[in-house]
């Protein structure tokens, strides 16, 4: 089935300089990119985004984290994609994830995991109209779908 999930590299990829090279895995794996903005997250959105981990012991260092400077917030769309992109993703803990997944390549700590991605349907809608409006989704076509897709 066709889903679309939020991404957002956070803000240590744009810091080290490898925006391109992850968004690169997304796009050769076949997935397309329906929108994207870079943005610092203010207190306001991060705490509302993150507002499931509200009572953590790690929450306030989360929110600086996020807010820290500029992050990619992107809308992926492609078959499966929530459950796929999870899985390119890797473990929340970079310590754990497998070596192939963006975490496991790139990271080394939890708190320093570089990427986001959405992990069920309602929590993809809940995050796509927390950055985006509608109208700065892009409706295309891939001219390569069908060699993407049989
Ligand atoms: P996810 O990002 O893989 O969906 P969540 O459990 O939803 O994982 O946690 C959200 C984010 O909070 C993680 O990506 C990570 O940046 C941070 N986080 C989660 N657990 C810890 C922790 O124990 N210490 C520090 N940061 C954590």
């Amino acid at each position: 089935m066709m889903e679309q999930s939020f991404v957002m590299m956070k803000p240590d990829v744009a810091q080290r300089r490898l925006l391109g090279k992850i968004l690169t895995r997304f796009e050769e794996k076949g997935l397309q990119l329906v929108a994207m903005k870079l943005l610092q997250i203010d207190e306001s959105l991060a705490k509302e985004h993150y507002g499931e981990h509200a009572e953590k012991p790690f929450f306030n260092d989360l929110v600086s984290y996020i807010t820290s400077s500029p992050s990619l917030a992107m809308v992926i769309k492609g078959d499966d994609a929530i459950s796929l992109i999870r899985k390119i993703v890797g473990a929340t803990n970079p310590k754990e994830a497998d070596l192939g997944t963006i975490r496991g390549d790139f990271a080394m700590d939890m708190g320093r995991n570089v990427i986001h991605a959405s992990d069920a349907p309602e929590s993809a809608k809940r995050e796509i109209a927390l950055f985006f409006d509608d109208d700065e989704i892009c409706d295309y076509q891939m001219v390569d779908d069908s060699w993407i897709y049989e």
